[in-house]
């Protein structure tokens, strides 16, 4: 490709520029001029033919604004909503980054069981409700560290996951907490094909030492930007461990388990070499098949915005949780 060509004129818009909003706009001004939007919406002769050009737009999931209480000021700059929206991991839904998005808008949330047991001296199951209004909640902007390489700063809503399992009082066999994924082939295409879900085996699983799921950066998170979690980012509750790999902060989780044994992890069954269970972000272990020292903070530039950034032990958040691993060799438990 010559040099001239692969630069932006002024007409071309790039990748960063393009919002749902702007896409929906411009989609909505064509169907106008050609007479098929009318006050009252599409005009049904010709519905099927552009069915596929509307569909995503009129079928949005809806997200409800929270009441939490707002995080301190930080130094960083948020990753643009409209990026975390469109930007994600969650294979239930397909491998592609928009594939989430696009996939993932008809996921019903309502109704929702979470059941917390196990070595517990107290089972709680949390429906939809219990979620957002039995805990306070409180917005934590952290870091999120992809193991591909990627990271974004994201304002969480939720509340410390140490507060749910207290309410459960664990017993002292109780060493891990292992957690799962809903299990619903009708709802994630992904569960269904092998190729679209990337060959995993599902529910997808995730696990935590218990001193690490007690820490209190650990979030379940239930909102991201003042509102309720959208499909995508795993309504209606997830995970968030800000000091580890993005794979750690499970989606969508219907279970939570207080267990003896370490359990198993999905990215780690995968490919045991490549993803360990602790996945602690540390940029002098590098990944098999690349460097973990730096990665792309996925800002409001394009492909090739300079966002190339130094990744932190810990991502940052080694002041908090390094004496949580005191006594380990990080090489050998990665
Ligand atoms: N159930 C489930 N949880 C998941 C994933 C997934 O594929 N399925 N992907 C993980 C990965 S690899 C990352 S980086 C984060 C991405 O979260 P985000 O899309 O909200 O940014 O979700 C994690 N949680
Ligand atoms: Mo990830």
């Amino acid at each position: 490709m010559s040099k001239a060509f692969r630069q932006h004129s002024s007409w071309q818009i790039t990748e960063n520029q393009v919002t749902d909003e702007a896409v929906y706009r411009s989609r909505r001004s064509f169907l106008k001029r050609l007479g098929f939007v009318g006050a009252s919406g599409l005009l049904s002769p010709h519905a099927n033919a552009i069915d596929w050009f509307t569909h995503k737009q009129t079928k949005r999931f809806q997200t409800h604004p929270l009441k939490f209480q707002a995080s301190p000021a930080t130094s960083e700059s948020l990753t643009p909503e409209q990026k975390v929206l469109s930007h994600n991991n969650f294979y239930e839904f397909g491998t592609n980054k928009s594939d989430p998005s696009e996939n993932a808008q008809q996921f019903k949330v309502k109704p929702w069981q979470l059941k917390v047991s196990g070595e517990v001296e107290q089972e709680i199951t949390l429906d939809y409700d219990d979620l957002l209004k039995r805990f306070s909640l409180e917005e934590r902007i952290y870091r999120l560290r992809c193991v591909e390489a990627w990271s974004m700063v994201i304002p969480w809503i939720g509340f410390p996951l140490a507060q749910l399992i207290k309410q459960a009082k664990p017993l002292a066999k109780a060493k891990y907490v292992a957690f799962e994924t809903l299990y619903d082939p009708q709802q994630m295409p992904g569960q269904n094909s092998r190729r679209i879900g990337g060959g995993i085996d599902y529910p997808y699983v995730e696990g935590l030492r218990l001193d690490e799921a007690m820490h209190p950066l650990t979030l379940l998170s239930v909102g991201l930007y003042g509102k309720t979690l959208p499909p995508q980012n795993g309504a209606p509750i997830r995970l968030v461990v800000p000091w580890k790999y993005g794979f750690k902060s499970i989606k969508s989780i219907v279970s939570i388990r207080l267990v003896e044994k370490m359990p198993p992890t999905t990215w780690n069954l995968l490919a045991p070499n490549e993803y360990g269970f602790y996945a602690n972000v540390n940029p002098e272990v590098d990944h098999p098949r690349w460097s973990q020292a730096s990665e792309r903070r996925i800002t409001t530039g394009g492909l090739f915005a300079r966002n190339r950034i130094e990744t932190l032990p810990f991502n940052g958040y080694g002041e908090q949780v390094a004496e949580l691993y005191k006594n380990m060799d990080l090489r050998q438990y990665y």
